[in-house]
């Protein structure tokens, strides 16, 4: 139990790595605040970790994009919940992929609104806490996509080289205050990602990771716990993770 009485904020938490974080973290001893928009998924989820893992869990089914109630399910936390020791901002999305002449103009706000403004969000609300006790770890979910542009990926590209960007200005800003900052850049992982970005489209979205061997969710869950379970003087900043047959976003070794 590496993580024994810590508290992990996890946003996007009903899926994909959010998900994988909280069962990973949980197996840990980490009582977890789990953020997303599906209550049922959430609610499920925390009766089933609390109950294997014998961890406490409490669940906001929250639009991070609502600053609002974000700041009302935080600020009226429990008392055992206060204490946030870990923050993992995951929750993000793809929204199309085509060309920018041809973009859509609620799709680029979901994903402004999400990626970027709902980070901003969730940090500004939970950092407070963090510096007050001088110590914390937050841990941003960015992307290969925010290192690399892509063709027809603009603005996902564009939001993720924003959570680089944000990474790299927490760890100036916080320098001092006992608090960590780590920015993990996926490749390809298989998720729900795809479905999303082709906006439920199955068959689409499945061959995007057909004929090679894709990340799934836990791969990045596992980094996510190595990073967080480092000694106190020991901050890794940057990890880019791709699958073995992925060199970039253009060098796929698919057979
Ligand atoms: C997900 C990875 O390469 O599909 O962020 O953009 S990629």
């Amino acid at each position: 139990m590496k993580l024994n009485d810590k508290v992990t904020l996890i946003t996007g938490a009903t899926a994909g790595i959010g998900e994988s974080c909280a069962k990973l973290f949980a197996q840990q001893g980490s009582n977890l605040i789990l953020i997303g928009r599906r209550e049922e998924r959430l609610k499920s989820l925390c009766l089933s970790l609390e109950k294997e893992y014998n961890i406490k869990t409490i669940y906001g089914a929250i639009d991070i994009r609502n600053y609002q109630s974000l700041r009302e399910f935080i600020d009226s936390l429990p008392t055992k919940f206060q204490n946030i020791d870990i923050l993992i901002n995951n929750a993000g999305k793809a929204l199309g992929l085509g060309a920018i002449q041809e973009g859509l103009i609620e799709d680029w706000n979901e994903m402004i609104d999400t990626n970027i403004k709902g980070l901003l969000y969730t940090t500004k609300l939970v950092s407070p806490i963090m510096i007050a006790k001088k110590s914390g770890f937050i841990i941003n979910i960015s992307s290969i996509a925010g290192i690399v542009t892509y063709p027809k990926g603009n603005v996902y590209c564009a939001t993720k080289s924003a959570t680089r960007t944000l990474s790299e200005a927490m760890a100036i800003d916080m320098n001092g205050t006992g608090v960590r900052i780590c920015n993990i850049n996926p490749g390809m992982v298989e998720t729900e990602f795809s479905l999303v970005r082709f906006k439920g489209d199955n068959e689409r979205a499945s061959k995007t990771y057909q004929s090679f061997q894709p990340l799934v969710a836990e791969d990045i869950a596992d980094i996510a716990l190595f990073v967080a379970t480092r000694p106190s003087h020991v901050m890794i900043q940057d990890i880019t993770v791709t699958p073995t047959a992925q060199a970039n976003p253009y060098i796929v070794d698919k057979k």
